[in-house]
């Protein structure tokens, strides 16, 4: 069968599972949260999200998996905070058609409710594309999200849009530095240029940053000294199940 079918099957089943990827603080070296990855089991082996969440983006199944994927998100993280870790951020991708739907707000809204997780527990991920896509509808949505205490992160920041108006229009919180820019940043001088310049221009504007795919000592050195506030990446942790997350934040906190 197709996968978009076993898709449909799998979101029917909730047979998709969470990963959670550690974010830390670089000056202390705090556990600070998590980044949510779906990951799908199948018979096959996992299947990487880069390969299904494109397929359901186009055939329309990324809103009722994208729902799932934030409510389990919140519900986790709400355990999370239970035990304990109530500083803890718990960071969920949101996909242009789940963040174009009418009802966004109130799905978040509702899970929120659900789930009891405070709203300053939840960053949402969303990308310069995402943005761009309708001005006036974006701006009104990222404003409430907002005052309801939501974190808003600005995913793979510097592959989208050129335009950087919206940093000043929107109510954004954090910039995502993309893996691609600090991959070989320690060693090619043009992507140490991009890097520290996204550095400086977050900080100016009184934005957090954090540095995606850090994989080495070097990287995690250099992005200290440039001001990078805050590190996500295989130096530091890969993409944890739950259950290891929940340890991992018992033995950092
Ligand atoms: O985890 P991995 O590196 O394989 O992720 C590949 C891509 O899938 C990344 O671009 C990531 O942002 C995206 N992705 C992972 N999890 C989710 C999710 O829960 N929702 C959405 N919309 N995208 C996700
Ligand atoms: O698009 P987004 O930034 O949400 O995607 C994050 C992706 O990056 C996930 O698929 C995750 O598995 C991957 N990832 C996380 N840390 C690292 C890393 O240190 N190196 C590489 N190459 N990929 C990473
Ligand atoms: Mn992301
Ligand atoms: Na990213």
């Amino acid at each position: 069968s197709s996968m978009v079918e076993d898709m449909k099957q799998a979101i029917d089943k909730q047979s998709f599972r969470l990963h959670f990827q550690p974010q830390v603080d670089i000056a202390s070296k705090q556990l600070i949260g998590a980044e949510v990855l779906v990951r799908w089991p199948r018979e096959s082996g996992w299947v990487s999200p880069g390969e299904f969440i494109p397929l359901a983006e186009k055939s329309g199944q990324i809103v009722a998996l994208g729902d799932w994927i934030l409510r389990e998100a919140c519900f986790k993280a709400k355990q999370l905070y239970d035990v304990g870790n109530t500083h803890l951020v718990t960071a969920v991708n949101i996909s242009p058609k789940q963040f174009a739907r009418r009802d966004f707000l109130d799905t978040v809204k509702r899970v929120l409710k659900e789930s009891k997780l405070p709203p300053e527990n939840l960053e949402l991920e969303i990308t310069e594309g995402v943005i761009m896509n309708n001005e006036s509808q974006t701006i009104e949505t990222l404003q409430a999200l907002k005052s309801l205490g939501i974190l808003l992160a600005i995913d793979d920041f510097g592959t989208g849009y050129s335009s950087l108006s919206y940093l000043k229009k929107f109510p954004i919180d954090k910039l995502k530095i993309d893996q691609s820019f600090v991959r070989d940043m320690h060693q090619d001088s043009d992507d140490e240029a991009i890097v520290r310049t996204v550095i400086n221009l977050g900080r100016n504007l009184n934005l957090k940053l954090i540095a995606e795919g850090v994989e080495e000592q070097s990287q995690w050195s250099l992005l200290h000294k440039l001001g990078c506030h805050e590190v996500q990446g295989y130096f530091f942790s890969k993409p944890l199940e739950f259950i290891d997350f929940q340890q991992f934040s018992a033995a950092n906190s």
